[in-house]
């Protein structure tokens, strides 16, 4: 019993619904067949890229003037929605490419926007260079550093656990430009992949979205133009968790897209899979812990949903409410993710501890959503604050 968006959902106008079937397809015709593999053997899912790319679905929020299709919010969750659903590891080409590029797309300069936005349009993939070793929840402790040099910026320092950090072609990164303003001494820089100084480093050995490569970053004595800053100096860190509050809701996608495809093997499994004489399908345990799995996996869309929609709404930005709902659609969409695909494997029982099945390697992909982009503490933390002003 797969979601079918016409019963489960309030009725979507039709463009969504003929954008869950196109990107459905090609998740299931192009993406699925290589999800075991790329786990397995812990490499790019290029098939992904490929198919992501020929149809136009790596980055569908770019605006279209420069490049993209301009998509809104609700139809990028959705891509990735239906991306994870097969393969949590290739629906972060399309996350991914947002999250790179959303600061720029809100403070960027025209010009800057220009030089970037098409080459991710075209296949190109971009990263976000937030965290370090030292600064992960406490983003704004970062030491990374960047110093004015004539028309140039140099910057100094390293990024850790950026995702698809190694196969970007621009990165946005957020350094130090005023050691003594805190937080407002930030600001956000885009670095392309071939700067003097720019070098990728070790990549993580993790437990799951183990396609998608986790990468340390290192800029020595990286040499940018003066025109790369994004927005004004010292307004980096406000566009990073801008950033966040657009982006939040495309992990909770991702997170519900796992969900879904956990819940759809195992419901294909217990009417197959006999015990005791009759499927399993048959006992009311089943069926149970399976009204429960379809109850917080529709909760969690209607939040994701909602989120994502709050973003062309206009729902207030710089640490208004944009943020309460982001932050807590993907809190919970993680949660739930992590629930229902463990509940998943139980139903599969012994079956579903095996690769033979794709529930472990769901299981293992919803893991990291609770972590990333925010680990579901700061979440709750952030939402806690702006539930309180
Ligand atoms: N949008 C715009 N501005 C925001 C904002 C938002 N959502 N949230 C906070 N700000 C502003 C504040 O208004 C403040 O500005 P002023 O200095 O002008 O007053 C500034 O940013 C600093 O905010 P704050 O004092 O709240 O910062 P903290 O260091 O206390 O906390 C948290 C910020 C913890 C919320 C932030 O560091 C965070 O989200 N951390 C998690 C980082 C993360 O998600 N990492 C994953 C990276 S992607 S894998």
């Amino acid at each position: 019993m797969a979601f079918n968006p016409d019963f489960d959902l309030f009725q979507l106008p039709e463009e969504y619904r003929e954008l869950r079937s196109a990107i459905r397809q090609i998740a299931e015709e192009q993406i699925a067949p290589h999800a075991a593999e790329v786990d397995a053997d812990e490499r790019f899912p290029e098939e992904a890229l490929k198919a992501l790319n020929e149809s136009g679905f790596n980055a569908v929020h770019v605006p279209d003037e420069f490049g993209g299709q301009g998509a809104d919010s609700l139809a990028a969750v959705i891509v990735i929605e239906e991306v994870a659903r097969v393969c949590g590891s290739s629906s972060l080409i399309p996350a991914v490419n947002k999250l790179g590029t959303m600061g720029l797309i809100l403070a960027g300069s025209d010009e800057l926007k220009a030089k970037v936005l098409p080459d991710i349009a075209e296949g190109g993939l971009a990263s976000y260079a937030l965290t370090e070793r030292e600064a992960g929840s406490d983003a704004g402790g970062m030491k990374t550093k960047a110093v004015r040099d004539g028309d140039e910026w140099v910057l100094n320092g390293s990024k850790c656990f950026i995702t698809n950090g190694s196969r970007a072609t621009w990165v946005t990164v957020m350094a130090v430009t005023d050691p003594e303003a805190g937080s407002r001494g930030i600001s956000a820089f885009m670095v392309h992949k071939d700067d003097p100084g720019f070098r990728v480093g070790g990549l993580e050995h993790k437990l799951g979205i183990k396609g998608s490569p986790t990468a340390e970053l290192y800029f020595e004595d990286c040499r940018i133009p003066a025109d790369r800053m994004i927005g004004e100096e010292g307004t980096g860190f406000k566009t990073a968790l801008q950033t966040l509050d657009h982006t939040r809701p495309t992990i909770g996608a991702q997170a519900l897209g796992i969900a879904q495809g956990a819940f759809d093997a195992a419901v294909e499994y217990v009417k197959e899979r006999k015990q005791f004489g009759k499927p399993i399908a048959a006992f009311q345990n089943t069926q149970f812990t399976l009204a429960d799995m379809k109850m917080k996996i529709d909760a969690a869309r209607l939040m994701i949903y909602t989120a994502a929609s709050n973003a062309e709404r206009g729902v207030a930005e710089d640490g208004g409410k944009l943020g309460l709902m982001a932050a807590g659609s993907k809190a919970f969409a993680s949660d739930i993710a992590m629930e229902v695909t463990l509940d998943a494997i139980q139903l599969l029982g012994g079956y579903g501890y095996t690769r033979d099945f794709p529930v472990e390697r769901m299981m293992r992909d919803a893991k990291i959503t609770q972590i990333y982009e925010g680990t579901n503490q700061i979440c709750r933390m952030v939402m806690g604050r702006q539930i309180l002003t």
